[in-house]
């Protein structure tokens, strides 16, 4: 049997992707919806409490594209609580005019095939990586992915040395996007029915197009990358809200 490699788990992680109905948002009086977007500010302003108090991070973006109109992506300590938040989403009013297209159950993971520390969880960096505040950036870009486990291209039947080598090189590209475009990669084996998901955030959307054309190219993705749906949007700030649900 291969090594599996050892990996840090970090903040428990939902996205959470809804389609509004504009036809019964459309229905709805005026003081209805105008009381849902005060409910649906004020679900959305707790994420700065959240924050401050290290207890997870939340952030919405609006999609682009026929896949979901509002997504929000969670962050929080336990299963538990990532249900509570999804849970206090699903009373208020605003969601009765959504359909849920689409979640996402993972949780933060860094991998240690680059590291060489014997007790990373001392390391305020890695700290940093498995309770992080999520990105306030313009973008969003999530999609669920795989390794291969086919004939001559089964990931899991690589030697840890093969598997570091190509990590190293996939971690070389990722790194010279740095300040671009940040990653966060979250587990899912057991969870969902992808390996991993993969959430980028840049203020530029073409970063993205790069940064996943260029490691096509390379050995870790061309030969074992599997995608499933990649989902591209724009943050929703509680500024942008109103007038976006706006009629
Ligand atoms: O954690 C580190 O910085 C070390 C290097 C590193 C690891 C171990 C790293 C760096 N990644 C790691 C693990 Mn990654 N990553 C992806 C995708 O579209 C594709 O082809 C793949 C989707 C992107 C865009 C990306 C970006 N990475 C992983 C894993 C787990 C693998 C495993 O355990 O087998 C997956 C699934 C994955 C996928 N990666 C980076 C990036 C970027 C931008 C970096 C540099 C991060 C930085 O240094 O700031």
């Amino acid at each position: 049997m291969s090594e599996a490699v050892h990996t840090l788990e970090g903040w428990f992680a939902l996205h959470d992707f809804r389609t509004i109905d504009w036809t019964s948002w459309g229905a709805a009086t005026e003081a209805e919806r105008q009381e849902a977007i005060e409910e649906l500010m004020a679900f959305m302003n707790n994420w700065a409490d959240i924050e401050e108090s290290k207890q997870g991070s939340s952030t919405a973006f609006t999609v682009v594209g026929h896949k979901a109109d509002i997504a929000f992506m969670h962050l929080r300590p336990t299963l538990e609580d990532i249900e509570e938040v999804e849970n206090e989403f699903n009373k208020t009013a605003f969601a009765s005019y959504t359909v849920r297209d689409y979640s996402y159950v993972s949780v933060v993971e860094l991998s240690s095939y680059m590291s060489k520390e014997a007790d990373p969880m001392q390391d305020p960096a890695i700290q940093a990586r498995l309770y992080p505040a999520l990105p306030k950036t313009k973008h969003v870009c999530f999609y669920p992915m795989n390794k291969k486990r086919e004939g001559n291209d089964n990931w899991y039947m690589l030697s840890m040395e093969e598997r570091r080598g190509m990590m190293r090189s996939h971690g070389m590209i990722g790194r010279s996007y740095a300040g671009r475009v940040t990653q966060i990669i979250t587990g899912s084996v057991g969870f969902d029915d992808w390996e991993w998901g993969v959430t980028l955030f840049s203020d530029d959307p073409i970063t993205f197009k790069k940064l996943v054309y260029e490691m096509r190219f390379d050995e870790v993705s061309a030969r074992f990358g599997e995608f499933g749906s990649f989902i591209i949007g724009n943050r929703l700030t509680n500024e942008r809200l109103p007038e976006y649900l706006s009629l």
